[in-house]
């Protein structure tokens, strides 16, 4: 029987368990990447481990989230997480060098490596045929220290590209597809690969934007195979010695199997507030737009960048609307300056902003009130953009420039012939914003620097006899990590202090949280279904933790944060019947009796009964051997602590 891609690629990394799908598996990882928003706490846990230098083949620093520095809080971070990776052996990649998954892709990736990132857009590497994952900073920590990687062996879904995308269809309206016929929470425990004839129409950058917004169906990661394309473009890279060829076999066997017909494709967008909300441009009528935002992880290429250009040469943006660009890295920015398409943008009005995140996670450009912000970027959740209620629709760079011109949604194609945007022979190449660490014999001279924000990991305890807590909070179906732990551009330089940060949690959906928590000691959430979709912060479940949350019981999680649950040592439950649900309320006092002997004797099915009301609620705590591990020692870092003994 043949092998998927990714199965090859998992079963040459693999060092524990089998291939069989829904399994606990441990994998070797080659490469690990953090950026500044998740990496302090990341070193401050590797820091904790006591391994002097990283053990990986390569693993990089960056920093491209927080780089408003309205205070000394990111100033600091930057520093301390440079001399981190100055003395433990990592590539440091600096403010301006851009955004981490665009640069990765760029300097670093390799085809058939495995990487993992503590940012949830990492599968962006699968464009170039890695098997790239997100995970939470300690998985990185540990993973940076040589540590497995554990994720259960994903189910694996074909999507066969057939034909050829019309003029001013991009990649970005092939993912919205995907999404569309998924959901958010459909990927969940999957491996999106992709195949077939309409592959080889598609570049690495444009295959990148595809793998990155897999991120939004939940899945563990989505992979391209490596093939003449690949090669084209690290050879423009200058790193056509790391290509190999990579693909499926023939006859490999998947458990899902979609068909899209790129040429059969629209522009579409994703409308608020969730990126599977999709819609064409036709379903969506006429939409006066306010705002126009262009860059981010998942559109900021070079490619994107010159269709952008090409679009707005010449015009002026539309009074109504204003228009910030982003280009994804330093490598792009430089080629656009060079060729002249940066000043075509300026001159068009657009605002030329730094090579980063920015507005994507609310540094920066919220829109107005009640805005219409149409955005290239991955995530439309309500509030996310810093405006609570903005109205934030996904599209492509395509349809993002002809609406900057129109102040309308436009849909491309009303733009006539589309000229060719080749992919250039050879990119601009200029390392200079890479630190190298320091050699071996030198790194114990390097000072860490620790700024006063920087506040040490949240104590941890032992999962307890029993927990007898009440519930603190009740919420829905489809709460992201921007409900539980915000962004934004008040809140993100808190990220390396806990206890401030943790005044913030969940205030999006109640601002008393924080301080009930607390005062409570010790509680319970309960929630619906895909349960901390979103992003890879663990500080969703630090900010918890510190808040004295002992378990969370929900209808279903999204894979990162349950891990990162389990990693903060915060039990994680589901029903068994979800109509359960409906049995605990707000304030109600929740047991669950006997809970470590439960976990340590293995037992899967817990009760926990509602004291308040009497019901007694059937709960499932699937734990594997080294997870029940984990939480009877208190989380990950003692567990991690414990073996290192
Ligand atoms: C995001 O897009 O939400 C982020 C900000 O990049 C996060 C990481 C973080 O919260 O720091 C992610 O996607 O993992
Ligand atoms: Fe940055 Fe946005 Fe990408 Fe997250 S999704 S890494 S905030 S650009």
């Amino acid at each position: 029987m043949g092998l998927t891609l990714t199965e090859k690629i998992l079963f040459a990394h693999l060092v524990d368990g089998e291939l069989i799908r829904g399994t606990e598996i441990g994998i070797r990882i080659d490469q690990t990447l953090t950026q500044d928003a998740t990496g302090t706490m990341a070193y401050l846990e590797f820091e904790a481990m006591g391994v002097p230098r990283v053990r990986t083949e390569r693993s990089v620093a960056y920093i491209d989230h927080n780089t408003l520095q309205n205070g000394f809080e990111n100033a600091d971070d930057h520093r301390f997480i440079g001399s981190c990776a100055k003395k433990h052996g990592l590539f440091y990649s600096r403010p301006g060098n851009g955004i981490c998954h665009q640069v990765h892709l760029e300097r670093f990736g390799i085809p058939g490596k495995t990487l993992i990132g503590s940012d949830s857009h990492t599968p962006t590497g699968g464009g170039l045929g890695m098997i790239a994952i997100g995970a939470g900073g300690l998985d990185v920590a540990v993973a940076m220290g040589g540590g497995t990687y554990y994720i259960t062996c994903p189910y694996i879904v074909k999507v066969e590209l057939t034909g050829k995308l019309q003029p001013w269809v991009a990649a970005k309206d092939v993912i919205l597809e995907v999404l569309r016929r998924m959901s958010v929470k459909g990927g969940v425990g999957k491996v999106i690969e992709y195949c077939g004839e309409g592959v080889k129409t598609l570049t690495v950058p444009e295959r990148a934007t595809i793998t990155n917004m897999g991120a939004e169906l939940g899945a563990t990661t989505s992979i391209f195979p490596s093939d003449e394309m690949t090669l084209a473009f690290l050879k423009a890279q200058d790193r056509a010695e790391v290509w190999t060829p990579l693909a499926a076999d023939k006859d490999a066997v998947y458990d899902e199997c979609i068909e899209i017909d790129l040429s059969k494709l629209v522009p579409q967008a994703a409308c608020p507030h969730s990126p599977d909300n999709v819609k064409t441009m036709e379903e969506i009528g006429t939409l006066k737009i306010d705002q126009v935002c262009i860059g981010s992880c998942t559109n900021s290429s070079f490619m994107d960048m010159m269709k952008v250009a090409h679009i707005l040469k010449g015009k002026t943006v539309h009074p109504d609307v204003s228009l910030s660009i982003a280009p994804g890295s330093k490598q792009v920015l430089t080629m656009l300056a060079a060729n002249g398409a940066l000043s075509d943008m300026i001159a068009a009005g657009a605002r030329i902003l730094e090579s980063a995140c920015g507005p994507c996670i609310g540094m920066g450009q919220s829109p107005n009130s009640g805005g219409v912000s149409l955005r290239t970027f991955n995530r439309n959740f309500e509030g996310r953009s810093g405006t609570k209620d903005g109205q934030v629709y996904l599209v492509s760079p395509e349809t993002a420039a002809a609406s900057a011109l129109t102040g309308y949604l436009t849909d491309p194609r009303t733009l006539g012939k589309m000229p060719e945007f080749p992919m250039p022979e050879h990119f601009t190449i200029n390392d200079n914003m890479v630190t190298l660490p320091a050699a071996e014999a030198e790194m114990d001279k390097v000072e860490i620097l620790r700024g006063p924000n920087i506040k040490p990991y949240p104590e941890t305890a032992p999962l307890l006899e029993t927990i007898n807590a009440p519930c603190s909070l009740k919420v829905g179906d489809n709460i992201t990590t921007d409900h539980i732990m915000p962004a934004g551009a008040k809140i993100l330089p808190l990220r390396s202090n806990i206890p401030a940060i943790s005044q913030h949690c969940f205030t999006v959906c109640d601002p008393e949280f924080p301080q009930r928590a607390k005062a409570l000691g010790q509680s319970i959430i309960v929630g619906g279904s895909n349960y901390g979709q979103g992003s890879s912060r663990e500080h969703a479940a630090l900010a918890p933790l510190y808040l004295g949350v002992k378990a969370v019981l929900v209808k279903s999680f999204a894979r990162i944060h349950r891990a990162n649950l389990i990693n903060a040592g915060i039990l994680p439950l589901t029903f068994v019947n979800e109509a359960d649900y409906d049995k605990i309320s707000q304030g109600d006092q929740l047991v669950l009796a006997d809970v470590r002997k439960a976990v340590e004797n293995g037992e899967t099915q817990l009760t926990l009964v509602n004291k308040t009301t009497g019901a007694e609620i059937p709960v499932l705590c699937e734990l594997t051997g080294r997870t029940k591990d984990i939480m009877l020692a208190g989380g990950l870092l003692d567990y991690t602590r414990e073996m290192l003994k």
